[in-house]
């Protein structure tokens, strides 16, 4: 018998939650509460939404009682009064993760951590792709989970990218193997304090039992500590020193240890993505792939052919011998900083975006020596500006647009320097997606003239 499904925001994951509560016979309503939403042209792009109900703007409690089951998009904060609604009338509360997770069959990796996730569960859909034939890269990645879950079978392995929006409302999901890179600061005006972020984190592992595994990053005190107080079996990487289990990096080289014995895996220069981060990614995904039971060889090519994602310390272009970048997937300071440290060369760098109450202060204590002028652009630029004052770095410079920070950088740059859009911040105020605020730095680098 069909239920009755409210699904929350009409963005990507909106739609296609809808589209497969529709394809199994439940009678959907699609909410979204930005009055402005053009229902037209969402019907046109996605014409199964003909037979499907929409509410947008206001809803009222009488409405939201009538409703069997919710489910949230992760761009929806637990806020919003709708969702308070949904609480205290005790409706199941799902989120879209949640409910692919009820439709899908197969093995399921699950990847998160604030900084590393998409390089990390991009390489991890390459490595399980050198062993496995059915293997379906999703999540925050770009790919709503509940896209991919047709016709999946016990053999389908989902690699499957998780943000911590998207964790806080899972239920029942359960990864045979998680993954947590590391834990920083990061959407603090959404979880509000570090804790929350941290627990919604933490509920990647919430259902997993003792067949399961969960890889964590040694280095992180805080997810050294959780390991402690998992039921699964965990399996720990650090990049700083030799561990007894585990995987290790030391010397140029990442280690395999267990059983008393050690196993040497790759030399790092054989791997195409560059820093100690990426080595942690690598080793994560290494972890990954051997608990799906992938060969050592496999899992070596999988690394040896890995290149680099987009939007993410991205070579885009040389004009007048100097260099552009694109990371315009640092999308806060951690990430922000691991994108300055990878550069070898003078930089011009544009940062500022939307404000997610991050602190500033130490990605511009990095900029000493290697930032030769800050761009500044988006909400945060004031903000910004205030810590640079604070750090004594004064060379920084206000631009309306992007294409405009890209100008000013340019005009000042020489041969040998390097302008790198690296913002420290979420694209939101300007942008729809960090990928469409790379995709216009990436043209407007490649259309300046060469002399
Ligand atoms: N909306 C409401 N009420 C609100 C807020 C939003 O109705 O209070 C509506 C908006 O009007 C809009 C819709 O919700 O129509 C947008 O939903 P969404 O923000 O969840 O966006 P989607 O397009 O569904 O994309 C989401 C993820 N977005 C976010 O988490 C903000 C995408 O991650 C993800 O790729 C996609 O699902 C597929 O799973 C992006 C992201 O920026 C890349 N993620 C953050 C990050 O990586 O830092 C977490």
């Amino acid at each position: 018998m069909s239920e009755k499904y409210l699904v929350i925001g009409a963005g990507v994951s909106g739609i296609c939650a809808s589209e497969l509560l529709h394809k199994n016979g439940q009678d959907v309503t699609l909410y979204d509460g930005n009055k402005d939403l053009d229902k037209e042209k969402l019907i046109e792009q996605n014409p199964f939404l003909e037979n499907v109900k929409f509410i947008i703007g206001d809803v009222d409690e009488a409405t939201i009682q009538g409703f069997d089951k919710t489910v949230i998009s992760p761009g929806v904060p637990l806020e919003i009064d709708v969702v308070k609604i949904i609480q205290e009338n005790n409706i199941p509360l799902w989120s879209e993760i949640e409910l692919a997770y009820q439709y899908c069959k197969g093995k399921i990796v699950g990847i998160t951590g604030t900084n590393g996730k998409t390089t990390t569960t991009s390489l991890v859909g390459d490595i399980m792709s050198t062993y496995y034939d059915d293997v379906r890269v999703v999540g925050n990645i770009g790919i709503p989970f509940t896209k991919m879950v047709d016709e999946s079978t016990d053999d389908t392995v989902f690699v499957i990218e998780l943000s911590s929006f998207q964790l806080e409302t899972i239920v029942d999901f359960r990864p045979d193997v998680s993954a947590i890179l590391n834990i920083t600061p990061d959407h603090l005006n959404r979880h509000h304090t570090m804790e929350n972020y941290i627990n919604a984190k933490k509920c990647i592992t919430k259902n997993q039992n003792t067949s399961d595994v969960c890889v964590l990053n040694y280095e992180d005190d805080v997810l050294r500590e959780f390991g402690k107080e998992l039921k699964c079996k965990v399996l720990y990487f650090s990049s700083e020193e030799r561990l007894d289990n585990g995987l290790y990096y030391e010397d140029g080289a990442i280690y395999f240890a267990h059983d008393d014995k050690t196993d040497k895996i790759i030399n790092v220069d054989e791997l195409t993505i560059l820093g100690k981060h990426n080595y942690e990614n690598a080793m994560c995904g290494i972890a990954m792939g051997m608990s799906l039971n992938v060969p050592i060889e496999n899992i070596v090519d999988g690394l040896k052919n890995f290149t680099a994602v987009e939007h993410r310390i991205e070579y885009v272009c040389e004009k007048k011998g100097v260099k552009f970048y694109n990371d315009s997937k640092a999308t806060n300071p951690d990430a922000a900083i691991k994108g300055i440290c990878a550069m070898d060369r003078p930089t011009f760098l544009i940062g500022g975006g939307y404000d997610k109450d991050s602190a500033y202060d130490e990605w511009v204590e990095c900029f000493d020596g290697r930032v030769k002028k800050l761009a500044l652009i988006g909400v945060t630029k004031d903000k910004i500006a205030k810590c640079c004052d604070e750090h004594g770095f004064k060379d920084y410079v206000f631009a309306d647009t992007l294409e405009s920070a890209m100008d000013i950088c340019y005009e000042d740059a020489i041969k040998g320097d390097a302008i790198l859009l690296s913002p420290a911040c979420a694209s939101w105020d300007m942008f729809k997606n960090y990928e469409i605020r790379g995709e216009l730095f990436k043209s407007h680098a490649r259309n300046y003239k060469n002399s």
